[in-house]
């Protein structure tokens, strides 16, 4: 078994991107086939049928960009990925007072 990849969310759906064959933006079952294939796991096929099932929220087909983070499980238990946290961690929100979750731009 080779060592794990550690990768962040965001280097994980950029791997995946190159895998969009047809650039529309989604990975369907045979794209995702070609992704799992790359990583030498066995079964692509019916791994990327069911990796899609369980992602594809919307039933479309493919894995739409929002829900590349539902392939995340699969990456980590089958693809010999390690998904880390973002390098760079959110800032803080103070202590007191829940988070707005809200920033105001300031324009000019
Ligand atoms: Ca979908």
């Amino acid at each position: 078994m080779p060592t794990r990849e550690r990768v962040t969310v965001q280097e994980f759906k950029q791997w995946l991107k190159q895998f969009d064959a047809d650039g529309d933006g989604r990975i369907s079952r045979k794209e995702l086939r070609e992704a799992i294939r790359r990583r030498g796991a066995r079964f692509a096929g019916l791994r990327a049928r069911f990796a899609v099932r369980r992602a594809d929220k919307n039933h479309n087909g493919a894995v739409d960009e929002g829900e590349v983070e539902h392939l995340i499980e699969l990456a980590e238990r089958e693809l010999g990925f390690m998904i880390t946290a973002d390098a760079v961690p959110p800032p803080r929100v103070s202590s007191s007072g829940p988070p707005s979750g809200r920033e105001y731009k300031v324009y000019g």
